[in-house]
């Protein structure tokens, strides 16, 4: 499935740039595939990396999963083998099962660059850029500890899809720093199939069984939203804090409304300008910088309307 996103003022389709010809082949081709579609996150970082291609007279095609799921985006990258673009920049889905396919696209001479989330095996890519997760979990926990004063009690992590780099990274962080606020207490990690509804069953279930829950990390956007609906539902709202991850319209959204108490936000459309920076640099034989870092961001309520340039577009 293609993904067309609204970047900027104007509408822009799936590619940028000059465009080609056959008897250019596909040497100014890259294609992007995040981790799953119509998604703020990668919307956005679809609308930098465009931009950037565009800049560079490349042109970007976008294919993105229906679904975060690995066997999804496994079909997207075989298909590519038949006609591989110059380079491909990947969201991988799952940091093992996307081994074998993008290597079978490096084999056809491709040149591969991570873009949030990363393999286990570093020697396939030519670059990665992402967040730095752990920091930002890290950064969760202290928003978390400072949100809850000296009131102890248990916090809940909801987390993605084991195999997920940047969720795991997250909660990791996050777990490592509560170990500095003794307050604080791991309720532990539930994975929700980055579904929103299994996230809200997760709060709902944790609830009832956690009569000291006082915090929930939801470590991306889809679990954030599906907290918010399950503390909605209990009538919790404002009671027990929610820290999310991400900046989508619907969590800024539920931050001003005091459904979330605060937010980290990524800069997704600086990792898909960097990612084709990358890219490019390898195509063109210049130097390649092996592992960047995008910028996290702390937004509470009181700061968001200085913090807007942050927000995700839809
Ligand atoms: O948090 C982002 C991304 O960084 C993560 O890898 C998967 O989830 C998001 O796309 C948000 O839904």
């Amino acid at each position: 499935a293609s993904l067309v996103a609204a970047c900027g003022s104007g509408q822009v389709g799936q590619s940028g740039g000059s465009g080609d010809s056959a008897n250019t082949a596909n040497s100014k081709k890259l294609t992007l595939v995040p981790g799953v579609q119509a998604e703020p996150f990668y919307i956005s970082m679809q609308c930098g990396a465009q931009e950037e291609a565009k800049k560079l007279g490349y042109e970007l095609t976008t294919q993105a999963p229906q679904k975060f799921d690995a066997t999804m985006q496994t079909t997207i990258v075989n298909a590519l083998g038949a006609n591989p673009p110059a380079a491909l920049l990947i969201a991988p889905t799952d940091d093992q099962a996307m081994l074998a396919p993008i290597q079978q696209v490096k084999n056809r001479g491709t040149k591969i660059v991570e873009v949030d989330t990363s393999l286990q095996d570093k020697s396939v890519a030519a670059s990665s850029i992402s967040s730095d997760n752990t920091a930002g979990g890290k950064l969760a926990a202290q928003t978390m500890a400072k949100l809850a004063g000296d009131k102890p009690g248990s916090v809940l992590i909801l987390d993605t899809i084991a195999g997920t780099s940047t969720t795991a990274a997250r909660a990791k962080g996050f777990e490592d720093e509560l170990k500095n606020h003794p307050n604080l207490k791991s309720a532990g990690i539930q994975f929700t199939d980055n579904e929103p509804d299994q996230a809200a069953s997760k709060v709902t279930a944790a609830l009832a069984s956690t009569p000291d829950l006082i915090g929930i990390f939801a470590t991306n956007l889809n679990t954030g939203e599906g907290a918010a609906t399950g503390l909605r539902n209990a009538g919790k709202i404002g009671q027990v804090n929610l820290v999310g991850f991400d900046a989508s319209p619907s969590e800024v959204d539920g931050l001003r409304k005091g459904e979330y108490q605060g937010l980290i936000a990524q800069d997704p459309a600086a990792i898909g300008t960097q990612g084709v920076q990358q890219a490019v640099a390898a195509l063109e034989g210049k130097p390649v910088t092996r592992n960047l870092t995008a910028e996290l961001h702390s937004i509470t309520k009181d700061d968001m309307d200085a913090n807007s340039k942050y927000f995700y577009k839809q």
